[in-house]
């Protein structure tokens, strides 16, 4: 007889859960289109003076078994999911989402595609510091087939009284040099007010790590027609990223090649530490070409090959490196640029 009470007492619970969850979901529903109107009407979603009303009138209404304080906080939980269902609707109709548009962004520069299957390479010194050394990197580009060189010529440095770069005397000296070998020309920007100049000399402009979150340059690159290379900054989380290059997308430029590099954290082994996971999330997340810097997220000569490895076997769409003629004179980053005959043993290792 208790066995059958019991069952009866489960089966009544069992639908009363049915119900509950008929009645979360329904309520789901209503403040989605809650948020809709807010959205037209330019509105905030979260609005705290409205939840304290609701939750007053609930423990006013409250006659238990549970006390007040158990329904408040349940009911908490209940508007948290709901205030969330509006963000992750939010998120997924970003405009770099792979919700807003599912098949790949093709980045197309000089006849390069990047981001069509088949890896890209970013090559060349950490800084320009003369036409002779662009011009030997840029031979030794070519010589493998790739056709981005990079080179610095604004830099971004983490000490004021460290080389800062030749400004735009520099990008006149990559170009000649990328033109003599049709090559075309990656650097970093970190001034608007220098945007205009620098496009004559540069086919994609490059946001470093430390300006992954300067909107206003952001805004400006967005706002012309050039892609742009964006790197994650140190300190960012992927959402970040995935929204500093939504700021560039959201001002009409849709090509935005992304740029995984390291994250600071407590590891000293390397400079920074690859978040090589950060990839394949990327790829999941976005549409956009995604690639790997192995020379700034290692620190270490040793370990580029392997992690220019692992970043195309997780599929990353391309590999930047660091190439110095001379290393241990280059006026920055001298611990981790390739020479050029390293730079080509790597590239045939790769390219096994
Ligand atoms: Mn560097």
């Amino acid at each position: 007889m208790s066995n059958q009470k019991l069952d009866q007492l489960r089966s009544q619970l069992d639908d009363v859960n049915l119900q509950l969850l008929s009645l979360i979901n329904e309520r789901g529903d209503l403040v989605k289109e809650i948020g809709q109107i807010k959205e037209q009407q330019g509105m905030n979603r979260f609005d705290p003076v409205r939840e304290r009303a609701m939750l007053d009138q609930l423990s006013q209404h409250n006659d238990g078994p549970f006390e007040d304080s158990t329904v408040v906080h349940l009911f908490k939980e209940i508007f948290k999911a709901a205030l969330e269902l509006q963000e992750d609707d939010h998120r997924k109709a970003l405009l770099v989402s792979r919700k807003k548009k599912p098949q790949d962004t093709v980045v197309e520069i000089k006849g390069e595609r990047v981001g069509e299957g088949k890896p890209s390479f970013v090559m060349g010194p950490c800084s320009v510091e003369s036409y002779e050394q662009v011009s030997t990197v840029a031979k030794a580009v070519k010589d493998q087939g790739i056709k981005l060189l990079r080179g610095g010529a604004f830099k971004p440095r983490t000490s004021p009284y460290d080389f800062q770069g030749l400004g735009i005397e520099g990008l006149k000296m990559l170009r000649q040099a990328a033109d003599e070998q049709d090559l075309a020309v990656v650097s970093e920007i970190v001034n608007p007010a220098d945007l205009e100049e620098a496009l004559e000399y540069l086919d994609v402009i490059q946001i470093g790590a430390r300006n992954m979150q300067n909107f206003e340059l952001l805004k400006a690159v967005g706002s012309v027609n050039k892609p742009v290379l964006l790197k994650r900054g140190m300190s960012a989380t992927i959402a970040e990223f995935i929204n500093a290059a939504e700021y560039i997308i959201s001002r009409g430029n849709e090509n935005i090649i992304l740029c995984e590099r390291g994250i600071r954290t407590y590891e000293k082994a390397t400079r920074n530490t690859l978040d090589i996971s950060a990839v394949p999330i990327l790829k999941q997340e976005t549409h956009l070409p995604v690639m790997v810097d192995v020379t700034h997220s290692t620190g270490r000569r040793d370990l580029l090959l392997p992690a220019a490895k692992a970043a195309l076997a997780i599929g990353a769409d391309g590999v930047m490196a660091e190439v110095h003629p001379d290393p241990a004179v280059a006026l920055s980053d001298s611990a981790q640029q390739m020479d050029i005959p390293t730079f080509h043993s790597f590239m045939e290792e790769l390219n096994k």
